[in-house]
């Protein structure tokens, strides 16, 4: 299997995150796709290739022109305003209050995120536009035939919305990948998100649309971030009525309980007739992940890559998060051994 990978991602190094009350260092770090990477070599997975370039227009599919526009400029004008320590937002909109781009950074940081652990640092920008490229040659890569690509993302993606951040994601590289096997042909699409926090950015994007399925197994919202997304009831809106399905789990979730679940998704996404599949690959469902509470084992991830296989779709794995970082090479690569095995 290919592998598309930049190293352009290592300048998004952010020093901290709001993690219990406290600023502590931002889990979400360089050395997560360094080991990725390595594993990969390590185990003659296949070749790693670079991404090539797209531009922005293909991100424009799925994001806000504004937006895109405001993460281009936004460490310069934070530079200017603060000096050059990593942005982070500290205030939001809340029912009530009224939804008005404000001139400030501060104001225009809260605008358009969601949370208080994703910084925006001096290497952010060029690391989400390569991301997104990464995403882009791996699904490039399907649409000429590939039975399964790689694309080793970092920063992720999925927390994503249409003009907003947040859970370390700025683009959703896994919804511009759908976008783009769309805009290449493929008629149905279905992303199915097995990281284990809520995609909640790729949900949104695509809720009122039938064209692309999205299914997600994560760690219930009434007891886990992203809180506010990711309920069972969740079924899609308009045309997209049908196309959304939900699989909340408690903490505590072992790969039995937890593979009942994948049955069901496999089985609606079966049923929708996709063309292709994206599979949001996070690996914080690892029973060593410090933010996460499910208990997957390291083999468990061979057996969830033999599954994604038995679905017979051209598949794109795009990966998500993982923050047990010794173990996240292992983890990641095992579900994409069990794929080509
Ligand atoms: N104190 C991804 O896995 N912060 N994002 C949790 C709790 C948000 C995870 C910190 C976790 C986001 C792509
Ligand atoms: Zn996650």
């Amino acid at each position: 299997m290919i592998t598309v990978y930049s190293d352009d991602h290592v300048g998004h190094d952010g020093k901290a995150e709001l993690h219990d009350g406290k600023l502590v260092p931002s889990f979400e770090m360089p050395r997560r796709a360094a080991l990725v990477l390595a594993r990969v070599q390590e185990t003659g997975l296949g070749p790693v290739m670079p991404p090539k370039l797209f531009g922005l227009d293909p991100v424009r599919r799925v994001h806000a022109a504004d937006y895109v526009a405001f993460l281009e400029g936004a460490w310069d004008a934070w530079v200017a305003e603060h000096g050059p320590w990593d942005a982070l937002p500290f205030t939001w909109i809340a029912p009530g209050m009224r939804r008005v781009v404000p001139d400030h950074i501060d104001g225009k940081l809260g605008y358009y995120s969601f949370d208080a652990g994703t910084p925006i640092t001096a290497g952010t920008w060029r690391a989400v536009r390569a991301a997104a490229d990464v995403a882009l040659t791996g699904a490039e890569l399907i649409v000429r035939g590939e039975r399964g690509a790689f694309a080793l993302c970092r920063p992720p993606g999925h927390h994503a919305h249409r003009a907003c951040y947040g859970g370390y994601c700025f683009f959703n590289n896994a919804a511009i990948a759908a976008q783009a096997l769309r805009d290449a042909g493929a008629e149905r699409v279905a992303v199915l998100d097995i990281d284990c926090h809520h995609g909640n950015g790729t949900q949104d994007i695509f809720y009122d649309r039938g064209d692309v399925l999205f299914v997600s197994l994560h760690a219930d919202p009434v007891q886990e971030y992203p809180y506010f997304l990711g309920f069972a009831d969740e079924t899609g809106t308009g045309a997209g009525e049908g196309a959304n399905a939900n699989y909340p789990l408690p903490f505590g979730t072992d790969f039995a309980a937890w593979s009942e679940a994948l049955a069901h998704a496999l089985a609606r996404i079966a049923a929708f007739g996709a063309e292709a599949l994206v599979v949001s690959l996070g690996v914080d469902t690892f029973k060593g992940d410090p933010i996460s509470r499910f208990r997957l084992d390291s083999p468990d991830y061979t057996a969830i890559g033999e599954r994604l296989a038995a679905a017979g779709l051209p598949t794109l794995f795009v990966m998500e998060g993982g923050y047990a970082v010794e173990a996240i090479g292992l983890n990641a690569v095992n579900v994409l051994q069990g794929f080509r095995a």
